[in-house]
């Protein structure tokens, strides 16, 4: 059984995502970052940096925070969605921290700036949608001719489509990038994908390219 401390947000639905994919038994406890459960001393003792999400993997004792950390951990233990073979689990890997490190981080800021607190800062505004504008060229560049970010579906994909299916909040008119576009519907197509999407629990439609 797995404990899963998260919220209706991009790095939060990657991991549910992902343990639906794996059919995991888990519970899931709402932590509200907007009532700022996260800054409990209680959630300390569990997410070190004060974020979802976290996991506590009561079969082996490991408890977990940081999103990419959790996706290669459940991965590794269950032999699936990371290639074993070097080769293939680098490429995954690469894609991995590219969202951890360029994708996620930019598009959050993105969010901030253009969606929750439109002209507060028009230099802001202006350097995040021109670095989403680039994020999603090298992405749509990356997805030409190929169904998945890497050879097969796997977590690279599972990190970035949440962050993807904030299009709208980006101002991103998914039409643009064809080749994420088809990539975006047929992630959607995954049950899996539907259900991980509305964990904690259902806030809106998932917006549907
Ligand atoms: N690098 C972290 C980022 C986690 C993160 O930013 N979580 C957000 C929600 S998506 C959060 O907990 N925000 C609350 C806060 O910043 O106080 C990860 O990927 O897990």
């Amino acid at each position: 059984m797995i404990d899963f401390y998260t919220w209706t947000t991009p790095n939060g639905r990657k991991v549910s995502i992902l343990l639906e994919e794996l059919g995991l038994d888990y519970r899931v406890h709402p932590i509200n970052i907007g009532a700022d459960d996260q800054k409990t001393p209680e959630f300390l003792k569990i997410s070190a940096n004060n974020k979802i999400p976290a996991i506590i993997d009561h079969d082996t004792g490991v408890s977990l925070m940081e999103s990419g950390a959790i996706l290669v951990y459940l991965a590794e233990k269950h032999n699936r969605f990371l290639p074993s073979d070097s080769i293939g689990r680098a490429a995954v890997m690469e894609w991995l921290m590219w969202q951890m490190a360029g994708l996620g981080p930019m598009l959050g800021q993105a969010h901030h700036f253009l969606h929750f607190h439109p002209g507060k800062s028009d230099y802001a505004e202006l350097r995040f949608k021109n670095e989403v504008t680039r994020l999603y060229g090298v992405l749509d560049k990356r997805l030409g001719g190929r169904d998945y970010i890497c050879d097969e579906y796997s977590i690279a994909d599972i990190a970035c489509w949440p962050w993807i299916s904030r299009y709208e909040w980006q101002q991103i008119n998914l039409a643009e990038y064809p080749n994420i576009h088809a990539w975006y519907k047929r992630l959607l197509a995954r049950d899996a994908v539907k259900r991980g999407y509305h964990v904690p629990r259902k806030v809106s439609e998932i917006p549907t390219g």
